[in-house]
């Protein structure tokens, strides 16, 4: 098993319960279209789960799949059907009929609810006597590919683009069906393929072509395509001297350009952009605003039903302020000031994608508008492809977290909804992780991430833990041997993560330019937002950035009551505390030792867990197929030695200013600094 098939696996079930094998057997399919062409081939492929079964004597309800207008049945849960949105879906047992009946308003509802019948059935859960009745929370449930028209992939780890620009749109390659599949089968409806540090060249027609050819292919599977919309267009392809969003000539290039567009693609989901941000261009050029910039593209798509997906990632080198708050400074005044078809784009963290961040202060903060969430799927900054990292938790952190702005229970999740301040347009993007790998992510268990996403975009309240568990199910194997533990191994890694690299709050103090490995001598150069040193700010005094009233002051973009429990040592919770507070090495900490050796120990941890899992992994070699064993545990030795790797260069480091001995309790690092400092690690992309 090479895992190109993920969680659609269909393995053979042991004792398929009656109920399993009517409904894999016996049924009826109501309607006619392409999606409904994909829902049968779905249950074809789906009889695999029956091998060892086949001839059992059924006496299970029969499956029935069908619009609600088609059904034509009494007895049907009206009320709770009518209240599904169009892709919502219904799963019941009908007593009268004695049929197991999936049913929607829409055929992409009948899709979802094929895949999660499917999913019922692989995982053994039957139907509940109530049945189930699934809306999506959120509308628009995006993949963003960071993928270059050459290519190559943005923080990309697991081989190059799955797009074959080349190719297309001549040839269709039967990933980009099965790639749209696996998307359908978690609910993401969206796509959008290129990076967010954009070419202009994807908007002309050559390209425009080969992107009609993918949106053909991914329509009945209810996936619609955006694209990067570079802010300089005008300029570069439309040969004109400007590209200021108030000049009437730009704003007609974009409005002919959209048209353009949607002449080839009707359905075209819409642009996304990044402007005034590592070197983009921007409204700021023109000494124009965000709202200024997301507002001329947002009526080129108007007219068609598109949307614009601005994002709030704007810093720059040049504005004294903590990087921290210049997001927040830039979009908080603009609230209200957006177009009704933008939405603005947040990333989970005010810094970057970091294995631990507090949640954006712009969460809440901005109640007139939109906003949406953007988590990082691949793994820049937690160890990219060989690191096991359950991403799940760390979602699920940030969508919990109450942002107080409506009182209590004002939890990120509920901006993202949109149930906080009434908006009906919500939206969630995920990086994506997804490569020409075999197994699509590198990582055997990465592809657990980009499941997990799907799942948390359909409903940002779902649990990490179920997600794991059901995952592993689909995966690998029901048997509960392997998914206990092996569910247990996932929702600590991350946390496991965090303790090998970036405990206490430490952030962003990996190598540079390729972030991969420790790096937090990292210093100088061209911009001091890109170093290590800026953000930890060691020195003998201590470490840790200051972000309270006698630093920075980032504090104040928070609610009152996190201000005041962040701000304060006693209550700011100790997985923040190097976020928001410069700390002496000798404070001691809640369990009474200090600062220094309560990070030598978090580090300690980090690599005995790293080790601890091999162990683990190695007892379910008879549990699972070979290849994808061999596979996770390589990768999980790999792991091992660079936690041990982040533990000794970091404590090794920070050791010269904190100038105390490692605890003893902790495995003392082999080498000087210097030897940490020039270890180049290879197969980084860019090395
Ligand atoms: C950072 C990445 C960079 C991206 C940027 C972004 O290092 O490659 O272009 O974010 O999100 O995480 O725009």
């Amino acid at each position: 098993n090479d895992g190109y098939k993920l969680w659609l696996q269909y393995y053979p079930i042991e004792q398929a319960a009656s109920w399993q094998v009517s409904a894999l057997t016996d049924q009826k399919i109501l309607g006619n279209s392409p999606t409904i062409d994909l829902i049968k081939k779905e249950l074809e492929n789906a009889k695999a789960m029956l091998e060892p079964n086949k001839k059992k004597h059924q006496k299970g309800n029969n499956l029935l799949i069908g619009k609600v207008g088609d059904l034509n049945l009494n007895h049907i849960p009206t009320s709770q059907i009518e209240q599904l949105t169009d892709e919502g879906y219904a799963i019941f047992n009908h007593i009268g009929s004695r049929q197991l009946i999936v049913t929607s308003k829409t055929d992409l509802g009948l899709l979802y609810g094929t895949f999660k019948v499917l999913q019922l059935i692989q995982t053994g859960n039957s139907v509940s006597n109530e049945g189930l009745f699934e809306s999506p929370k959120v509308k628009h449930r995006v993949l963003n590919h960071w993928d270059n028209l050459d290519r190559t992939v943005e923080r990309g780890y697991s081989g190059f683009s799955i797009w074959n620009w080349h190719r297309l749109p001549r040839h269709i390659d039967q990933q980009y069906h099965d790639y749209a599949r696996a998307n359908a089968s978690i609910g993401i409806n969206g796509t959008v393929l290129t990076n967010v540090n954009a070419n202009a060249l994807v908007l002309t027609p050559e390209y425009l072509e080969k992107v009609k050819a993918l949106a053909d292919v991914f329509r009945p599977y209810g996936i619609k395509v955006y694209l990067t919309a570079r802010f300089s267009s005008p300029i570069e392809i439309g040969k004109l001297p400007t590209a200021d969003p108030l000049d009437s000539e730009v704003q007609s290039w974009w409005n002919e350009k959209a048209n353009e567009i949607y002449q080839y693609i009707p359905d075209f989901g819409g642009f996304v952009v990044k402007a005034d941000s590592e070197g983009q261009p921007g409204p700021h050029n023109y000494k124009r605003t965000q709202a200024d910039g997301a507002n001329m593209l947002a009526d080129a798509v108007k007219p068609h039903g598109g949307i614009v997906m601005w994002r709030a990632f704007v810093y720059n080198e040049h504005t004294p302020d903590d990087r921290h708050k210049q997001a927040y400074n830039e979009f908080k005044p603009l609230d209200g000031k957006f177009k009704e078809n933008v939405i603005v784009q947040v990333k989970n963290g005010a810094i970057d994608f970091q294995p631990r961040e507090p949640f954006h202060p712009l969460f809440g903060a901005m109640p007139q508008t939109p906003l949406m969430m953007e988590f990082q799927i691949t793994q820049e900054y937690l160890g990219h492809d060989t690191h096991l990292a359950f991403l799940a938790p760390l979602f699920e952190e940030v969508l919990k977290a109450d942002t107080y702005t409506q009182g209590n229970g004002s939890e990120v999740a509920k901006v993202i909804d949109g149930s906080l301040h009434g908006h009906d347009f919500t939206a969630m993007a995920g990086v994506a992780n997804i490569g020409t790998d075999r197994n699509w992510t590198g990582h055997h268990f990465h592809q657990a991430n980009w499941f997990a996403y799907g799942r948390l975009a359909w409903n940002p309240y779902s649990s990490s833990e179920e997600i794991a568990e059901e995952w592993l199910k689909l995966t690998f194997t029901s048997n509960s041997d392997f998914v206990n533990p092996i569910k247990k191994m996932m929702l600590n890694s991350r946390e496991m993560v965090v303790n090998y690299m970036t405990p206490l709050g430490l952030h962003h103090i990996m190598a540079e330019s390729h972030h991969y490995g420790p790096g937090p001598w990292v210093t100088g150069g061209r911009r001091a937002d890109w170093t290590a040193t800026y953000y930890h700010q060691a020195s003998e005094d201590g470490v840790g950035f200051d972000r309270t009233k006698t630093g920075s002051n980032a504090l104040e973009q928070y609610a009152t009551p996190l201000q005041e429990a962040w701000e304060s040592l006693e209550t700011v919770p100790e997985e923040y505390l190097l976020w928001f507070h410069h700390v002496s090495w000798s404070a001691p900490l809640k369990n009474g030792k200090s600062l220094w050796d309560n990070l030598a120990l978090h580090y300690q941890k980090g690599v005995d867990e790293s080790r601890e899992n091999i162990a683990i992994w190695k007892s379910m070699e008879r549990k699972i197929d070979h290849e994808r064993y061999t596979h996770v545990l390589s990768f999980l030795q790999i792991q091992n030695q660079e936690a041990i790797w982040w533990k000794d260069a970091c404590l090794t480091y920070f050791g010269q200013f904190s100038q105390m001995p490692i605890p003893e309790e902790v495995e003392k690092p082999l080498h000087d600094l210097e030897y940490y400092q020039r270890i180049k690690p290879k197969n980084v992309p860019g090395i």
